[in-house]
């Protein structure tokens, strides 16, 4: 029988035990609201758009005439639908680079559009763009160099005011901005309004940061601003692209400034006890370079190497911004723009299903209502599932009707609340029990593991250690299709043929008659085999399990060089019969005589220029002769390469057909009068 004077009592004991269970406590470093509002944008643009883009520079030095900016065809509504179509959530514009040249009318000085034919000298490329990104609705965002190689008063107290007064003129004049964006490059030689001199600034101290901070956040409060040191997004450390395995949102921010040399190495993979929230960003170029150059147009990356940076990016806590070096039409160059979509097709594809919605959840540890484990399915951020206070340890398990292939896990850490997980492991039922298949650290906002495909019914979530109960606001889990891009074939001097692909579990086929290959019709590639004749290769990607294949590769090569010899004492200089076109030769002579080893029939020759982002000593006149003893030449072809300097790609030669043993290419000129330089060259036997 209840007492009746105890009632009170057991019904509060009742509803205490029936009681919400309260929201985890915080474990700081947390967000800002601005800070998780930017965290969502994920995945950004950046436009290179300058003089640069007219001198084909990456630094410009500050003396330029802004007579020479003068696009033909710009057109900032084309960049603002390249990026909403490839899934980006906004732009970021150099405004000002190192060569202080502004792309807007700026009142505080003469090196800006205003001075030059681009509209007579009436444009505002910012406002331009300011307008696109809106109509297309997404985010503008500004780069400003603090560096000023043209400015007279860099260095001293002056230059900051102007500093300020731009930067006023920037924020108040375009609309909401999501992203102030300081590079961290400071100081060294420049034209300085004419001094032409070094100046060094003390980087720790030259710029008054807080006062600028300050007026960023008064004119755009909702703005993030990016440096090495942030405040609030931090640089990622490289330019490649990409974060790190274990990539915290905590830094010890007060301990890095701009430009800090040991930055890279010690600071960019943030750290556990970090004082401050700073995310990382991660920037990279779509090509080499920053700025556009002609002669990059066959350099864009490849499907393979974007989804790599994307992947090493975002799925690894860190945003991602990708830049477009814009060409001097004014124009995302078409190379750019087909590379950009078809990441964007894939990135899609890749995440098209999300196979946990068929999975049972169980969690090892409930904190109780508003947390349970099922939170993890929705995209919602602020559910997520969450253990009982003082549990740092903790598993979940995903049981499926029956087996599945999975390849792809992706899980998201509710960071309002503060990044907390130190530890975590992926593991899956087999016959034998529980295998591991990953072993981590960090997940943060976002952890994507990429994996091999797995094939079972149940996978199960470790968080092994964790500053605080883990809170976890999404778990996915996809089957992405495989990469289905031409496989890459190498032959090397000794006609050794080797092919790959990105990825594994997807087969080559390939044939050698010339025709197109597929499963009955072709060879599969499971060995480097030899081929020293002339001939073609013809080959494909195949996802055997799904019947998918990539477009076919279809490539000539000429005679192996394997009894070939430069005729010369530098070692290095095998470097241009090596068949390897990231070697070169650089020939303090400009002649080169090779020896084919044997007299064969030749319808003429090729020269592969060397292919790293820096290079010259590019052959502009050239004469080829042939010679049956290595002393008395003819002739065989004598010309010039017109276009090289802006697409320095194979360059190939035909003549007569004639019998000859030692062939020699004359430099009549270089393009830029540096001493030769080669990547490779070669003789044509096939008509
Ligand atoms: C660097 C700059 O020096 C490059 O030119 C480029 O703008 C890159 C995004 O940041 O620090």
């Amino acid at each position: 029988m209840i007492n009746a004077k105890k009632l009170p009592l057991l019904l509060f004991l009742l509803s205490w035990a029936c009681k919400d269970p309260s929201v985890p406590s915080p474990v700081y470093p947390i967000p800002t609201e601005r800070q998780l509002i930017w965290h969502k944008l994920e995945y950004y643009g950046f436009i290179h758009f300058n003089i640069n883009t007219f001198t084909d520079m990456e630094w410009g030095k500050g003396d330029e005439n802004p007579a020479i900016f003068d696009p033909t065809a710009l057109d900032t509504r084309q960049w603002a639908k390249v990026a909403k179509e490839a899934g980006m959530k906004g732009l970021i514009i150099t405004a000002k680079h190192h060569d202080g040249f502004c792309l807007w009318p700026s009142k505080y000085t003469e090196h800006s559009v205003k001075n030059s034919p681009w509209k007579d000298g009436n444009g505002d490329l910012i406002k331009e763009l300011a307008e696109s990104c809106k109509a297309e609705g997404i985010g503008l965002g500004i780069y400003y160099s603090p560096w000023d190689r043209n400015h007279a008063d860099y260095g001293d107290e002056a230059y900051i005011d102007y500093m300020k007064n731009q930067l006023t003129e920037l924020l108040s004049n375009y609309g909401e901005l999501f992203e102030i964006w300081f590079d961290g490059a400071n100081g060294g030689t420049g034209h300085y309004g004419g001094a032409n001199e070094e100046r060094k600034v003390d980087k720790r101290g030259y710029y008054p940061w807080e006062s600028i901070y300050e007026l960023v956040r008064k004119l755009q409060p909702n703005a993030v601003i990016f440096g090495d040191a942030g405040p609030d997004v931090r640089w990622v450390g490289n330019e490649e692209g990409h974060a790190y395995p274990s990539t915290w949102s905590n830094l010890m921010r007060d301990s890095v400034y701009a430009g800090m040399p040991e930055y890279s190495e010690k600071y960019a993979r943030g750290q556990e006890n970090g004082s401050h929230w700073v995310p990382a960003e991660a920037d990279v170029s779509i090509r080499p370079g920053w700025y556009y150059h002609a002669y990059e147009d066959h350099k864009v990356k490849s499907l393979s190497h974007l989804l790599d940076i994307y992947y090493k990016s975002i799925g690894q806590n860190s945003a991602l911004l990708i830049n477009f070096p814009v060409d001097r039409r004014g124009l995302i160059h078409e190379n750019d723009v087909d590379q950009i979509m078809k990441l964007s097709t894939k990135i899609k594809e890749d995440f098209e299903t999300d196979l946990i919605h068929d999975a049972k959840l169980t969690a090892s540890s409930k904190r109780g209502k508003g947390y349970e484990i099922n939170k993890v399915l929705d995209d919602e951020w602020k559910s997520y599932w969450t253990t009982k206070d003082g549990i740092t340890n903790a598993s979940v398990e995903i049981e499926f009707p029956g087996k599945i292939i999975f390849n792809r896990f992706l899980i998201q850490e509710y960071i309002a609340l503060g990044q907390r997980v130190k530890e975590f492991s992926l593991e899956i039922q087999t016959d034998n029990g529980w295998e591991n298949i990953y072993k981590g650290t960090t997940i943060g906002a976002k952890r994507i593991l990429r994996l091999e495909d797995h094939k079972t019914n149940k996978i199960k979530l470790t968080i092994l250690d964790a500053i605080a109960p883990p809170t976890i606001s999404k778990i996915g889990i996809f089957n992405a299709p495989k990469l289905l891009v031409q496989p890459v074939i190498h032959r090397n001097k000794d006609g050794l043929v080797k092919m790959e692909v990105p990825e594994t579990g997807v087969d080559i086929f390939y044939t050698l008659d010339g025709s197109t290959p597929s499963i009955p019709n072709g060879k599969q590639f499971t060995k480097p085999f030899t081929m020293k004749h002339a001939g073609k290769i013809n080959a494909i990607s195949i996802d055997q399990s799904k019947g998918k294949f990539s477009e076919h590769l279809e490539l000539k090569f000429d005679i192996a060089k394997s009894n070939w010899e430069v005729i010369h004492d530098d070692p290095n200089s095998i470097n241009i019969i090596d068949d390897n076109p990231n070697t070169i030769w650089t020939n303090p002579k400009n002649e080169v005589v090779v020896d084919l080893g044997e007299l064969i029939h030749i319808t003429g020759f090729d020269y592969l220029p060397p292919q790293g982002r820096y290079f010259g000593g590019l052959i502009f006149k050239y004469r080829f002769s042939g010679s049956l003893d290595g002393k008395n030449w003819h002739d065989l072809a004598i010309g010039e390469f017109s276009n090289i300097h802006n697409n320095p790609i194979r360059q190939e030669v035909r003549f007569e057909k004639v019998q000859t043993r030692f062939v020699k290419l004359t430099s009549l000129e270089t393009w830029d009068g540096n001493a030769t330089q080669y990547a490779e060259i070669g003789v044509l036997t096939q008509e």
